[in-house]
């Protein structure tokens, strides 16, 4: 499975502002962000897209939906709200193809988007 910028943040070799981390998931601030807050949580497991996703990811990924609610929740956005987004392979507008979630939030969003 090929190596992607994000196998390499979960091993430390490239920095990133890591805002949540436990065994199995990361979340790190986007390089890049959208919204005043724009933070990309990831399983460590490096699963390419959504749509490589397996019946054996189904709790994995069901914590990783959690884990953005929580997050929401404690950095005080959640009541006003916020987005998630997966973007899946090329039209989808993936550009790292290890599955993440974009958590976007401080600002009215959108829709539909672009
Ligand atoms: P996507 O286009 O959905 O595959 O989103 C990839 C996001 O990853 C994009 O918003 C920019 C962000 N990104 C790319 N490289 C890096 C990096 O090295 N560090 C961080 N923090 N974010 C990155």
């Amino acid at each position: 499975m090929a190596d992607t910028i994000f196998d390499k943040i979960v091993r430390r070799e490239i920095p990133a502002d890591i805002v949540y981390e436990n065994d199995e998931l990361l979340a790190f601030r986007d390089l890049n962000p959208q919204a005043p807050v724009h933070v990309l949580f990831i399983p460590k497991k490096a699963i390419p897209t959504l749509d490589d996703a397996a019946p054996e990811d189904a709790a994995l990924l069901g914590r990783l939906l959690l884990a953005v609610a929580d997050y929401a929740r404690r950095e005080g956005f959640a009541e006003q709200g916020y987005r998630v987004v997966n973007n899946c392979r090329e039209y989808g507008g993936q550009t790292v193809y290890h599955l993440h979630l974009h958590v976007l939030a401080g600002r009215r969003m959108g829709w539909p988007p672009g």
